[in-house]
């Protein structure tokens, strides 16, 4: 099983989508290993998206994501980065296929609504940041016997 973070990012919560997003997440059959909110700590946020410190949007995004509190999660499954990247839809959203949540929620690239590692190796790195071990949960879910061959 694979572990990725999720992030709500603060203008979805503003906007009410904390409760549409994990129903998206929990429908699709992932587990959510570990979950909170709050404000994400500045020098979280610099350490999350150190890859993008030279970029010219790197100050709003700093803005952006420690605007508001945000729900940060552990999503755990068969494959759960790449099927969350695809349910999160492209970053940009006006490239965001319908039936994605950038897809149905968000217009612009600064205000995307979610994060979703990219790789094995962010997944890793953005958990470690986020949570500490004894966050996050180890148990069972009665439907994996459902989802799984
Ligand atoms: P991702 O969130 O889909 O993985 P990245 O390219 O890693 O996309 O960018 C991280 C975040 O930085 C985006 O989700 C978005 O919030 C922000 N961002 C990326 N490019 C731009 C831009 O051109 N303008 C404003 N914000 C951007």
């Amino acid at each position: 099983m694979e572990q990725t973070y999720i992030m709500i990012k603060p203008d979805a919560v503003q906007r009410g989508l904390i409760g549409e997003i994990v129903a998206r997440i929990e429908k699709r059959g992932l587990k959510i290993s570990a979950m909170k909110m709050g404000f994400m700590e500045e020098d979280k946020a610099k350490e999350h998206y150190k890859e993008h410190v030279e970029r010219p949007f790197f100050g709003a995004l700093m803005e952006y994501v420690t605007s508001g509190p945000c729900v940060s999660m552990v999503v755990e499954g068969k494959d759960a980065i790449s099927i969350m990247r695809k349910m999160n839809g492209a970053t940009n959203p006006v490239d965001a296929l319908p039936g994605t949540i950038r897809g149905d929620f968000a217009i612009e690239t600064g205000r995307n609504v979610v994060h979703a590692s990219d790789s094995p190796e962010a997944a890793k790195r953005e958990i470690a940041i986020h949570f500490s071990e004894s966050e996050i949960v180890d148990y069972a879910k009665i439907d994996e016997v459902c989802l799984y061959e």
